[in-house]
């Protein structure tokens, strides 16, 4: 800098003075205004509030969040080693039983699970870049946490490498205990064995549920217990990559009503391949649910990355998965915890969802944490009272955090309204005591703050219902593609109980309801008609609008067509007011 007071050397000087002034400005940026500067580490908005001087600056390093548990030199070549799939090769016949009988019970292959390390480690690193550089205060540091893992005749091998997984992952600094919750499993060896095996990783402790109850009250059950000051949760079939609690740890020290979860990835359930994540993803899902009270995933809006300065940051989710998440233990009970009068599976995690986001907390997903979750076919678990159970969580959900919103739930299914007739679905008071008393938002202002792009079906439709016709006595039906919905499918006329629900929408649609955005399309050149994607704007497109007739047939104005059902077609005729095959009801 001297360089800028030289007279003498005027050239010479001003090259130094340069120089001088570009160090200072490089300075500036790195120590100062980066987001990788100390002053503003990566995620971490700002350094959370101390009032003691005695908290110096400073990062933790690498040797203070070492985990517990080195894991054992891996061979590269061994049955799943890092993450990899397992490949069975030509079995015998005694295997082939084996591995039939073991997907039978879990609904995911146990024979392969069977056979790869407890302590198989994931491979390198590959999360974004922002990601590995994220560094975090020391002081006040990040608060410490029990893993409640609950579970219900998980296979030992999946159940322990959850375990396992953690201890090689987690900081020991951070990591107060692991809690089992044991749903009142009745393989044998998890109920003799399980307490011996753990008993030599000491901060591992088995809690026993007597009786089957279900998930909720299991996790209750473990959060009473935890010692921690964040209770973290996980299914018992996880693995977790490196570096997955401190970013979780972090966003609750900053914003302690915050309840977060990883990003999830699969683990593929018939060869146990844990997919990798992908250093710049192209694609960020977020949780949703549809009308039915059923949950999704659907892909985070432009708008909600935008506002995010970089990979650290958490994505706001409308709902969660619920399995695999993290919150303060002191949050925790102050939102309420959870229903306990809920049973068995499902519904506690939508209930969650509305209750925490009505009552002011912050639902989000921190993509820097990343856990694998092996994602059943389908659920394995027997109900004792029949999967109506499920429903009864729903309707439970659905009485205390939708207003009534919850019309539209019922009128989607069935199941729900009679349990709700018949008022069988227990005491809700205490619930709706709890939404007083922490004096939470309408389902309303959810729906419009939380999730505006969500489709929200008038709660009293003119018309809704299966489409019947007279003539043929068949209603309007789809078979949908596999597991999803699709546009520009033709709609037939059939007779099957599954055949959808539409509802007549203020802007004369005929639209699919609970909440997927298909609307009957007419196509006149074809005289065919299909289901595609509604119009987004104020007025329906021309040939998704359809009026009712006084003579009950369905026109649609811009064609001055008429639906016809046609053996088990329907097509788009000319409108003739005596044929019987021209006319429609909702049923
Ligand atoms: C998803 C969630 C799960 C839960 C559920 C809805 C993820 C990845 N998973 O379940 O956490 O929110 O939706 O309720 O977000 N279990 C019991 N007792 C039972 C049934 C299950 O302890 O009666 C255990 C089971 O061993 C497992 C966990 O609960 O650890 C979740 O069950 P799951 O893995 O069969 O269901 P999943 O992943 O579809
Ligand atoms: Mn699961």
């Amino acid at each position: 800098l001297s360089g800028c007071f030289r007279v003498t050397r005027p050239v010479k000087g001003a090259v130094f003075c340069v120089l001088g002034l570009c160090f200072l400005l490089h300075c500036y940026i790195s120590y100062v205004a980066s987001p990788l500067s100390p002053l503003h580490p990566v995620g971490s908005v700002e350094r959370p509030n101390t009032s003691s001087s005695s908290c110096p600056l400073g990062f933790y390093s690498k040797e203070e969040l070492k985990p517990r548990l080195q894991r054992p030199l891996q061979d590269p070549g061994a049955p799943g080693a890092h993450g990899k799939p397992f490949l069975s090769g030509l079995m015998t016949q005694q295997e082939q039983q084996e591995n039939q009988k073991g997907f039978n019970k879990n609904q995911f292959n146990q024979f392969a699970s069977d056979r790869i390390s407890l302590h198989r480690d994931l491979g390198k690193d590959t999360r974004h870049p922002d990601c590995m550089k994220q560094k975090f205060w020391r002081c006040p540091g990040l608060p410490n946490t029990s893993v409640i893992i609950v579970f219900h005749n998980e296979a030992w091998s999946t159940l322990l490498r959850t375990v396992y997984s953690v201890l090689h992952t987690a900081p020991a600094a951070l990591l107060t205990e692991i809690i089992l919750v044991d749903d009142a499993s009745t393989d044998d060896h998890l109920k003799t064995a399980l307490e011996e095996h753990v008993e030599k990783l000491q901060i591992v402790r088995v809690l026993r549920q007597r009786e089957r109850k279900g998930l909720i009250t299991a996790r209750l059950m473990g959060a009473q217990a935890a010692r921690g000051e964040v209770l973290t949760f996980l299914d018992s079939h996880c693995e977790c990559f490196d570096g997955w609690l401190e970013p979780l740890l972090a966003r609750i020290a900053e914003q302690p009503s915050a309840v977060v979860s990883p990003k999830i990835n699969i683990i593929d359930r018939n060869n146990l391949w844990v997919h990798k994540p992908v250093p710049r993803p192209q694609r960020y899902s977020r949780g949703n649910f549809d009308w039915r009270l059923k949950f999704g995933w659907e892909a985070v809006p432009e708008e909600e990355l935008k506002r995010r300065k970089n990979e650290t940051y958490p994505i706001r989710t409308p709902t969660f998965a619920g399995g695999l998440f993290a919150v303060s233990k002191s949050y925790f009970e102050h939102i309420g915890s959870y229903d306990d009068q809920m049973e068995f599976w499902g519904g506690e995690n939508l209930e969650m969802s509305f209750r925490v986001w009505q009552c002011g907390g912050l639902l989000e997903i921190i993509p820097c944490s990343v856990v694998g979750h092996i994602f059943r076919k389908k659920s394995p678990h027997t109900f004792p009272n029949g999967s109506s159970v499920i429903t009864r969580n729903l309707v439970r959900l659905a009485e205390v955090w939708m207003d009534d919103y919850k019309e539209i739930f019922y009128r989607l299914n069935r199941v729900a309204a009679s349990i709700f007739k018949m008022n069988s679905f227990g005491d809700v008071s205490e619930r709706r005591q709890l939404r007083e008393k922490l004096r939470c938002k309408n389902f309303s202002w959810y729906l419009n703050s939380v999730y505006p792009e969500t489709y929200v079906p008038d709660i009293r439709p003119t018309m809704y219902g299966q489409l019947e016709n007279s003539g043929w006595q068949c209603q309007l039906d789809v078979k949908k593609t596999k597991k999803h919905w699709e546009p520009g499918q033709m709609v037939t006329c059939n007779n099957r109980i599954e055949a959808q629900y539409y509802e007549y929408t203020s802007k004369q649609e005929i639209r699919l309801s609970f909440g997927i955005k298909l609307c009957l399309h007419a196509d006149p050149g074809k005289a065919s008609v299909c289901l595609e994607w509604c119009h987004p704007k104020e007025k329906a497109a021309p040939e998704q609008a359809w009026i009712f007739t006084e003579t009950n047939q369905v026109m649609n104005p811009s064609s001055g067509k008429c639906l016809a059902a046609a053996g088990g077609n329907v097509i788009l005729t000319s409108c003739k007011s005596a044929e019987d095959s021209q006319k429609w009801a909702f049923i």
